[in-house]
């Protein structure tokens, strides 16, 4: 069988450590199950960055290789173009746009020197499979060093729409690298069909019989892959130990009174002011809820070297402390805020004792958190999940409450709803969003991915080294 290398930014853990999130868990999964490497970036920053030694891990059939960043590339790569111009551009937040060329070169920069260390720890018959949205440039370098595997990519976030797309200064480079990739994946129907039209409208591709896309001189193809999570797992966790007790711990502090549940990074992507709004505005327009009904918002900080992430988690602070202040009682607060993350088992606890999941991003990828709480719910009393139509999961998963999160008041009205469902409706809609959580799961993602890759590839000519 041949190997599997996964090029990520974050590499790892190889062992759960609880606190991994349940993406790297799955790919841990199917490296050992083939054998495989995991490259990508150590997560330091040392004066030597990508020239520095190689540092490699091993277990079993499984081993990782990651090199450091230097300060200038993590600025410009991660903190910069990565973070600050394809993330909100991708995400439909073209006012939080840095549109700068230093970013940019930084970015080419790093994904050429990824490139350069990967190529000799590759094997002939190993299949890559590079990891979002760092890496759009990485098939392209890895097909100029002559690398001849078949290589497929998956983009976790949106692909915006053209006339979004073409707002980012380099898009054309960006997609024509794209098109090096043998596969492209995509969280739904809905992105894939928006790269489908840049490649037929912006630069006059051609769908070919085999389904590919000719472009730009070269063929691509690709294909909607919804991710799912480790389910079977993510079910068992609210009985664990420590599931277990801080289910425990949520029932006592509740008592008889609900918990509504949101999990996120801070991350202006994920609707957090809208949702805190949302929910004052339950309070307004309802007030018997009022002491009744309280909001658990789990928000670990991150990227905040970048200003609009510690803008948004400061908007934060002061919505939630005022909403606070005007509805406390002694012995009810409406919102909890915590900005520090959870272990897994913990989460999974969590979200059993939360009556309604509330996920509410103004644009996702996926969103896991929606697929988490329902495969945490208890089967005979299961909690109700509030999507927002702009989470790729709302493509999957239309027997949530779907909500528009830029609606105060549909939002509003959707929490009452949720709050107020009978048990047998609140069964129905479970049954059928678990049997899907169930059965698309992170492995049968991957699984899927990686069986259409092998099927498609055919080894390319000769490339000529490209100027990027
Ligand atoms: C990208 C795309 C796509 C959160 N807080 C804690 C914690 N988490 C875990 C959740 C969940 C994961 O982080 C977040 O996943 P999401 O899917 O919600 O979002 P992104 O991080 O933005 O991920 C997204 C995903 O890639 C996969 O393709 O779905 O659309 O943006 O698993 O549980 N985990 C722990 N403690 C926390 O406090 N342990």
């Amino acid at each position: 069988m041949n190997r599997i290398v996964i090029v990520s930014n974050r590499v790892g853990p190889l062992t759960d450590t609880g606190r991994a999130g349940g993406l790297a868990v799955a790919l841990v999964d199917v490296l050992r199950e083939r054998g495989g490497l995991w490259f990508g970036w150590s997560g330091e920053v040392s004066e030597q960055g990508t020239y520095g030694a190689l540092k490699f891990t091993e277990e079993g059939t499984v081993s990782t290789a990651t090199i450091d960043v230097a300060q200038v590339d993590y600025d410009e790569f991660y903190a910069g173009f990565a973070n600050r111009a394809l993330w909100p551009t991708l995400h439909y937040r073209l006012d939080l746009t840095d549109f700068d060329r230093r970013l940019e070169e930084g970015y080419r920069r790093v994904n050429e020197r990824f490139a350069a260390r990967l190529v000799p720890l590759l094997r002939p018959d190993d299949i890559i499979w590079v990891q979002d949205y760092h890496f759009f440039l990485l098939g392209e370098m890895l097909r100029a060093a002559g690398v001849k595997n078949p290589i497929g990519f998956f983009l976790h976030i949106p692909f915006p729409v053209p006339e979004v797309l073409t707002a980012l200064p380099n898009h054309k480079k960006i997609v024509h690298a794209m098109l090096s990739y043998d596969l492209i994946g995509f969280q739904t129907t809905n992105h894939l069909a928006a790269f489908e039209r840049y490649l037929f409208e912006e630069v006059g591709g051609s769908r070919e019989d085999d389904g590919a896309i000719a472009a730009m001189d070269r063929r691509v193809h690709a294909a909607a892959f919804p991710i799912g999570i480790d389910a079977e797992a993510f079910s068992k966790f609210p009985e664990s130990k420590e599931g277990g007790e801080n289910l425990a711990l949520v029932r006592a502090e509740l008592d008889d009174r609900k918990q509504i549940v949101g999990v996120d990074r801070i991350d202006y992507s994920k609707g957090l002011p809208e949702r805190f709004t949302a929910f004052e505005r339950l309070l307004e327009l309802y007030p018997e809820h009022k002491g009744e009904v309280s909001l658990l918002q789990i928000a670990p900080p991150s990227r905040s070297e970048v200003r609009a992430y510690s803008q948004i988690q400061r908007l934060l602070e002061g919505l939630s402390g005022r909403i606070n202040g005007r509805f406390s009682d002694l012995d009810w607060t409406p919102i909890h805020f915590i900005t520090r993350s959870f272990p897994r088992r913990s989460l999974a606890g969590i979200y059993r004792g939360s009556a309604v999941g509330l996920v509410t991003p103004l644009r996702d990828g996926m969103n896991l958190v929606a697929k988490e709480y329902i495969a945490a719910q208890d089967p005979e009393n299961p909690g109700v999940l509030v999507l927002s139509r702009f989470a790729g999961a709302a493509e999957e998963m239309s027997e949530a409450v779907i909500v528009n999160p830029y609606s105060i008041d549909e939002m509003a009205e959707a929490l009452r709803t949720a709050i107020q469902m009978p048990l047998e409706e609140r069964k129905e809609r479970f049954e059928i969003l678990n049997d899907k959580v169930m059965t698309n799961t992170a492995t049968t993602w991957a699984h899927a991915f990686l069986d259409r890759l092998l099927e498609i590839h055919e080894p390319p000519e000769d490339i000529e080294r490209q100027a990027f």
